[in-house]
């Protein structure tokens, strides 16, 4: 359901009087505990919440923790919790260590690119004193997908817990920007400034504030433009993504998602995330790709392979009802690689034809084109009813782990988060 403004004006009230209920509670007496307490940081939030063929799933995916600064004492455990669709990871490093690459080259020659097990697969024990570094591992939903990652603090200090994925280095200080929070633990037995019932509300009133903020650029997301094009046709500017609140939120979603145009019309899909990399993927009946290929290792971890039917395009520029059409991965606005940022296709054939973006398919990123019969030369239909193929995706048989890798991945990370912070601290024109 589209959310009106009304809603937002009603969000944007509910996440004041949180917040100064907040206050309130705030002003009340420290509580001392006396054994270890588990704490609770919710990992990710989305907003505009949408029934999809894959279950409730928001448009907004917010790439950050709530809370973002927690103090608790030694002994404690931190419960991180998965709290979107978009998958994250848990990483707490050792002294001057970085956040590793997400998407990594083979190596020796080949051209194939991995995803970083260093990123997507779990490290180090239930513990983490500073020393060594520790990682969830790709934290996805999904009944495979790991939702709780606990860990216990046994030494008082200053840490930072962020996700690989959706933070980078910024070179001018070394500091750590994007999906960061900042962690101090105490000595055992002392005063915890904050109740769990707080830090809750606290993440609620935050949560409903970058859901009021995000619905700002709602219209701009889902604007679809038109064009004339050639012998009389139209050409339909639809948006893969989009990305707002400095790179803090992105719309997994293409505008328009239920399309209606004419034989010969084009469609044009234009990039509009900063740094999430879409696929605009028709698989005409066909079975979804996955997106990551496991290879079994002799020893170790398997290699996360990326599919190359996936990140390579595949069809023509003629989409007539068959085959396998993909734009190959459109990497994101502010990504410095190099490749087209727009993926064209013309209608030839009447029918209704699924589409999905491969990687954020799990998150509710697909959408229809329905092609109607030419119009005559009056510019009216002419009135014959559209054929309705049955085209489908995959199904969720069989999704193991590896599948819901693929189903949510999100190449965003390392230092193209802080391109995009640095390009918008200058004054642009937005688009
Ligand atoms: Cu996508």
């Amino acid at each position: 359901m589209k959310a009106t403004r009304l809603t937002y004006a009603v969000a944007i009230l509910l996440a004041m009087l949180l917040m100064a209920a907040n206050v309130q509670r705030s002003s009340a007496a420290p509580t001392k505990q006396s054994g270890p307490t588990t704490w609770t940081v919710l990992v990710g939030a989305e907003a505009e919440v949408q029934q999809t063929d894959k279950g409730a799933v928001g448009a907004w995916q917010f790439m950050r923790f709530y809370p973002d600064n927690l103090t608790i004492n030694e002994g404690d455990t931190i419960d991180f919790k998965l709290n979107s669709a978009e998958f994250h990871n848990v990483m707490l490093f050792a002294p001057g260590q970085q956040p590793p690459q997400s998407i990594i080259p083979e190596g020796g020659g080949s051209h194939r690119m991995l995803a970083n097990a260093a990123t997507f697969l779990p490290q180090g024990g239930n513990s983490y004193d500073g020393s060594a570094t520790v990682g969830s591992g790709q934290m996805v939903r999904g009944p495979q997908g790991l939702q709780d990652y606990k860990l216990t603090f046994p030494k008082a200090g200053s840490y930072q817990y962020l996700c690989s994925i959706h933070s980078g280095v910024n070179p001018a200080n070394g500091q750590i920007m994007g999906m960061v929070g900042k962690l101090t633990v105490q000595a055992a037995g002392s005063a915890y400034p904050q109740t769990q019932q707080q830090i809750d509300a606290a993440a609620q009133a935050a949560i409903q504030a970058d859901a009021a903020e995000a619905a700002k650029s709602d219209a701009e997301a889902q604007k679809v433009a038109t064009h004339p094009g050639p012998n009389g046709s139209t050409i339909y500017s639809v948006n893969m993504g989009y990305t707002a609140m400095n790179g803090m939120a992105d719309w997994m979603r293409f505008s328009q998602p239920d399309i209606q145009i004419h034989q010969g019309d084009t469609i044009e899909w234009m990039q509009k995330a900063a740094m999430a990399p879409h696929t605009v993927t028709f698989v005409s009946g066909g079975k979804e790709p996955d997106f990551i290929q496991p290879e079994p290792q002799p020893a170790g971890p398997p290699k996360l392979v990326i599919n190359p039917q996936v990140a390579l395009p595949a069809g023509g520029k003629t989409y007539s009802g068959s085959g396998y059409f993909n734009s190959g991965i459109i990497e994101g606005t502010m990504n410095p690689a190099p490749g087209s940022r727009t993926y064209s296709l013309i209608f030839a054939k009447p029918g209704r034809y699924e589409y999905i973006c491969v990687i954020h398919d799990q998150e509710g990123m697909s959408g229809y084109v329905t092609v109607l019969a030419a119009q005559t030369s009056g510019g009216q239909s002419s009135g014959s009813q559209p054929m309705m193929p049955q085209t489908g995706s995959g199904t969720l048989d069989n999704v193991g782990t590896w599948g819901l890798i693929a189903g949510t991945f999100t190449l965003a990370g390392g230092l193209l988060l802080l391109a995009l912070r640095l390009r918008q601290r200058r004054p642009t024109t937005s688009r």
